[in-house]
Order: C-alpha cells, then sequence, then structure tokens
C-alpha cells in the first residue's frame, strides 16, 4: 500500500497518477520540511481568504462533457510556438534549494522528463545559465525588478543569451504582500543559500528585494527589446490591464493572483480570466499571431486544468505542488506531480469527448455555484 504522497518512480506518461491528490502530497512535504519553510511554500497574504478560495473558484464551473465521440484525449499543444507534451507547466518560484539541494536543477529536470514547460524564477538558488543547462525542456525566465536598473536589464539580456524561449514579466509585486506567516516567523533565506542571479551582497537580500513600484506599461516593450524575447506579463486580473500589456508590445498575458500571496481579497484566477480572454481577443502578438493567455492558481486537478482551459487558458501552471513534488521526491517528485496531473486531465478530456486542446471550447464549461460573472 503507497503511503499517502508517496511519489513512486519514474515518472510514466501512461501511469495513473503517482498520488490520489495532492492533499496527501503536501501533508507529506509538511512533515519533511522545517515548518518556516513550509510555512514560507504554503503561505498567503493577509487572512490567506484569496489563498483558499484560489482552488474552489475552479468549482464554481461545471463540465458538460460530451458523448459518442469515440476519442480518446491526448494533451501535447504549443506555447508561443513551442512544442509542449502538456498544457501544465512549472510556475516560477522562489528559493527551490530550500526544498531539495538540487533546488532548480532538479525541477527542471523533472520538467523535462514529463515534456512540460519550465518557468524559472529570478529569485533561483542557482543561475540562469546553470538551470537553462539542466533542462532538456523550453523553458521561460521570469523578471522580476532589482535595485538596480541596469542589473535588471543584464538578468533579461542572460535569459536571451542562456536560450529562454520567453521573458515572464511578473507585474503583480510593486511591493511584497504581507505575508503573515513569515513575518511571524521572522522568515529568511537559510544560511548557506544564497539568490545565485545576484552578486554578493545583494545574493541575501530581504524578501521585499523584487519590488518594482516604478515599472510601467513602457517596460513591456522596453524588456522584450533588451532580452530579444517576447514578453508574458504575469499578474494580469483584469481585461483592461490585458489589453493594455499587448499593445504595449506582450506576446501573452497570465492570469494569476501569485498564489493569493500579495493581494488579499483579490479575485481570483478562475474568475477573471473569462474577461481577460474575452478582452484580448482580436489583439494580435508582436508576431501577428492571437494573444495567448495562461492561468495559474489552486489548479489541483484535472478537471480543475479542463476548466482553464475551457474558459481560454492555453495552460495552466502549477506552484504549490511542485514545491511539495520537489520536496518529496526531487526531480521524479517533480516530473510525477505534472504526469500525474496531465494523466488526470487527459483522462477527463476522454471523459468529456475531447480528443485534444485544441478541442476545448467554451461550451465545455457552465457556471455554477455561489457567485456570478
Ligand atoms: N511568482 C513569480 O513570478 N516569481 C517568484 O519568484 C515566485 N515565487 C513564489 C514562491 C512561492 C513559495 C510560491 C508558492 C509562489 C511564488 N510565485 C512566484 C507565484 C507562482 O508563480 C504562482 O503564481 C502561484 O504559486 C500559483 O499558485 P499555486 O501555488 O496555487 O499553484
Amino acid at each position: 500500500r503507497r503511503a499517502p504522497g508517496e511519489v513512486p518512480r519514474p515518472a510514466d506518461p501512461t501511469a495513473p497518477p503517482p498520488f490520489l491528490d495532492l492533499d496527501d502530497l503536501e501533508e507529506r512535504a509538511r512533515g519533511l520540511l522545517d515548518p518556516a519553510v513550509f510555512d514560507y511554500y504554503a503561505g498567503g497574504a493577509g487572512t490567506e481568504t484569496s489563498l483558499a478560495e484560489a482552488p474552489v473558484a475552479w468549482r464554481t464551473w461545471r463540465l458538460r462533457p460530451r458523448v459518442l465521440r469515440g476519442v480518446t484525449a491526448t494533451t501535447a499543444t504549443t506555447l508561443l510556438g513551442t512544442e509542449v507534451a502538456t498544457p501544465v507547466g512549472v510556475a516560477p518560484w522562489a528559493y527551490q534549494s530550500m526544498a531539495h539541494p538540487d533546488g532548480e536543477l532538479a525541477t527542471a529536470r523533472g520538467a523535462a522528463a514529463a515534456g512540460a514547460l519550465l518557468c524559472v524564477s529570478t529569485s533561483a538558488t542557482h543561475t540562469v545559465e546553470e538551470v537553462a543547462a539542466a533542462t532538456g525542456s523550453p523553458a521561460w525566465f521570469q523578471l522580476y525588478a532589482q535595485h538596480s536598473p541596469a542589473h535588471t536589464d543584464d538578468l533579461a539580456r542572460r535569459a536571451g543569451d542562456a536560450g529562454y524561449r520567453a521573458l515572464v514579466l511578473t507585474v503583480d509585486l510593486p511591493v511584497l504582500g504581507r505575508r503573515h506567516r513569515d513575518l511571524r516567523n521572522d522568515f529568511a533565506l537559510p544560511a548557506g543559500l544564497r539568490m545565485a542571479n545576484h552578486p554578493a551582497p545583494d545574493d541575501r537580500p530581504p524578501l521585499a528585494a523584487n519590488e518594482s513600484p516604478g515599472w510601467v506599461l513602457a517596460d513591456v516593450g522596453r524588456f522584450a527589446e533588451v532580452s530579444g524575447l517576447p514578453v508574458v506579463v504575469k499578474g494580469v486580473l483584469r481585461g483592461d490591464d490585458a489589453v493594455a500589456c499587448v499593445q504595449a508590445g506582450a506576446s501573452a498575458v497570465w492570469v494569476s493572483a501569485h498564489g493569493g500571496r500579495q493581494v488579499d481579497l483579490v479575485v481570483p484566477s478562475a474568475h477573471a480570466l473569462p474577461e481577460v480572454v474575452d478582452a484580448v481577443r482580436g489583439e494580435t502578438a508582436p508576431d501577428g499571431s492571437d494573444v495567448e493567455v495562461y492561468a495559474d492558481g489552486g489548479v489541483r486537478t484535472g478537471s480543475d486544468a479542463l476548466v482553464a482551459l475551457a474558459l481560454g487558458a492555453r495552460a495552466v501552471f502549477l506552484g504549490r505542488p511542485t514545491a511539495w513534488g520537489l520536496t518529496c521526491g526531487g526531480a521524479d517528485g517533480v516530473a510525477g506531480v505534472l504526469t500525474g496531473l496531465t494523466g488526470e486531465l487527459a483522462h477527463t478530456m476522454t471523459l468529456c469527448g475531447v480528443a485534444s486542446p485544441a478541442e476545448v471550447t467554451p461550451d465545455l464549461v457552465t457556471r455554477y455555484g455561489w457567485t456570478s460573472r
């Protein structure tokens, strides 16, 4: 019998999910991590209302299965023109070596094993170049503002040089959210770890070091120029902002509430996504293609992911679940989470008579539950 949260290896895309559900895996990770590190990964801002609501909000939608379609689903798709085996990717998250000694390198290997897109955080404990070398998977680099604008530009340039396929500009951190667990724990990067992308002494800064109060719309096009990469704007929750970002030069928009870590009582991604998708329909990316929209926040099951795709997301990204996978099983654990959720998505798609992500259309969902659009 499998222990709760146990991640068997190796990752096999045709195998059933390696965990019964991600809550099991979280409980197992909680038992392995230092309590302050667990709190840093698991926690949210303020009352943590938005943290709790994120998964629930996907579940205010209901699927409308199609029958007698004779299909078995596949999940392969493209993201900004790059082929991936699954529309389930790894969201950028900080300080991964607190979860596993190989940190971002293990996550990169896990994403590659699952054929999933990897997004690497500025606040990584391995360098832009080290992570690029560790993964065989397409990767995007997530950019936060640094105190020195020259250093921020240098990071954007390094991402382009290292072969990342896009620059993800996280715009929902003009100031750091008030995360009560971290304040209570006086959380800091544990001794021996450093933010590898920053020269000393900036490699062990306070958490607030990534704040970008001065960023404006014009920075979108500027960072595209500096990096030579398509820019994805992450942290958009309004249709008007999404359109403004695209008109400022973004290729894609990532609907995210930062995992409930920034604004408490923020609108959940599941609620904001249809508005953003509607707003950018008819807009074009700088290369003339349609604007892609992604979503994250509380995606924990194949049904959650399918709802997000039906609401117009081209991909969903997992934050904390990949932290629990990394904690419990290193690269295999990350691959297990990604292939597990992809397997659940494929299973649900088959149950709903949908052969591929291209066949997932808005008629597949209907509103249900406690809130109106
Ligand atoms: N988002 C960023 O853009 N950059 C980061 O460095 C970053 N660090 C994070 C660290 C942790 C521990 C967590 C949980 C999230 C972080 N995020 C960061 C937000 C994630 O990219 C993502 O939006 C969020 O985790 C998705 O929600 P989920 O954890 O419910 O899947």
